[in-house]
């Protein structure tokens, strides 16, 4: 996968712990943007550059948070088109970060950032232009900001973190982050059979909970779709065409789960959430990306999905 070390990006494989755990290292730019600008970074549209690639779930998140709040008059998009070269590449940069010997790569950024940084170049990232830092790499935090920093230039009636729903969301959150969200990575990139396996039997005796959650109600908090919701449709979408098969999550397909299936659907026909998702990328990203686990780079044809069916949540 490859890590910047004191600003020079080298090749490596992805961490592991002592039994085989894959472990996701802490996302290192933790600043906020805010309405008033008391954290240094005050929202202004223009001001910031959204980095993400349409393979990864979790820049997902964020891009998904960008178009239902009506975000890209304000925040500028770069979405990564090329295969992985040095870890996430493009076709163009921004501003002066621009590309080299054809390509640009993420990890350009990092290093404007911090000449001397250390870690993983990964998206998402929030850049501002002003400072010429990264205010934040982590999705959880990029997409409150989105959800409320920016309803001056935004859509402010859109509010997927809403007051009186907080506790629960964050509680079902972290319930899914542990088990589905990170979850498919670790069976994906466990290195030992008893990592796999204990991940395995979590990730689906979680989805198993939620497709009987979702047997009752519409959405997972509430009675409106909001941030766990947007959080949890990232895995689902990518489940059968990817974890299914390479990180070998396959016990069932989410086509298999009556409820989550229908709710997947149920997402991807809301307005603007079909033009996030990219399939072909997906495939590119994850099967020709990851190398570690897919060495010769073959992108599987299938499988053949219907999003557009029509689904049977609105009785809920
Ligand atoms: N905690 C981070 C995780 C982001 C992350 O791991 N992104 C992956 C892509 S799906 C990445 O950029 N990986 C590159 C690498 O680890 O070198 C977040 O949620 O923002």
């Amino acid at each position: 996968m490859g890590m910047l070390v004191n600003g020079t990006w080298f090749d490596d494989d992805p961490p592991a712990d002592q039994v085989g755990r894959f472990v996701r290292p802490d996302s290192i730019f933790r600043d906020s943007v805010t309405r008033d600008g008391a954290s240094g970074f005050k929202a202004e549209p223009g001001r910031y550059q959204l980095v993400t690639a349409p393979s990864c779930p979790w820049a997902h998140r964020t891009v998904l948070m960008h178009k239902l709040k009506r975000l890209d008059g304000a925040i500028p998009l770069l979405e990564s088109d090329l295969p992985k070269g040095e870890g996430w590449a493009y076709s163009r940069g921004f501003d002066d970060l621009a590309p080299r010997n054809g390509a640009f790569h993420v990890h350009q950024v990092y290093a404007a950032a911090r000449p001397d940084y250390t870690g993983r170049a990964t998206v998402p990232l929030l850049w501002d232009r002003r400072t010429r830092t990264i205010v934040n790499n982590e999705s959880s935090e990029i997409i409150r900001m989105l959800n409320a920093a920016f309803d001056e230039f935004g859509d402010a009636s859109v509010d997927l973190y809403p007051e009186g729903l907080r506790r629960d969301i964050d509680e079902i959150n972290a319930f899914i982050y542990e088990t589905i969200n990170n979850g498919v990575y670790r069976c994906g990139l466990a290195k030992s059979q008893g990592a796999y396996e204990e991940s395995f039997h979590k990730l689906f005796a979680a989805l198993d909970t939620l497709d009987s959650r979702l047997g009752r109600q519409r959405w997972l908090v509430g009675d409106r779709f909001t941030e766990a919701d947007l959080r949890l449709f990232p895995t689902l979408l990518r489940f059968d065409t990817v974890y299914y098969v390479l990180f070998k999550c396959n016990r069932r397909r989410l086509t298999d789960y009556h409820h989550l299936w229908n709710y997947t659907r149920d997402i991807h026909q809301m307005p603007g959430v079909a033009e996030t998702v990219d399939f072909p990328r997906i495939k590119l990203g994850y099967f020709g990306g990851m190398r570690h686990i897919n060495p010769n780079g073959i992108l599987p044809l299938g499988p053949d999905l219907d999003f557009a069916a029509p689904h049977d949540r609105a009785r809920l």
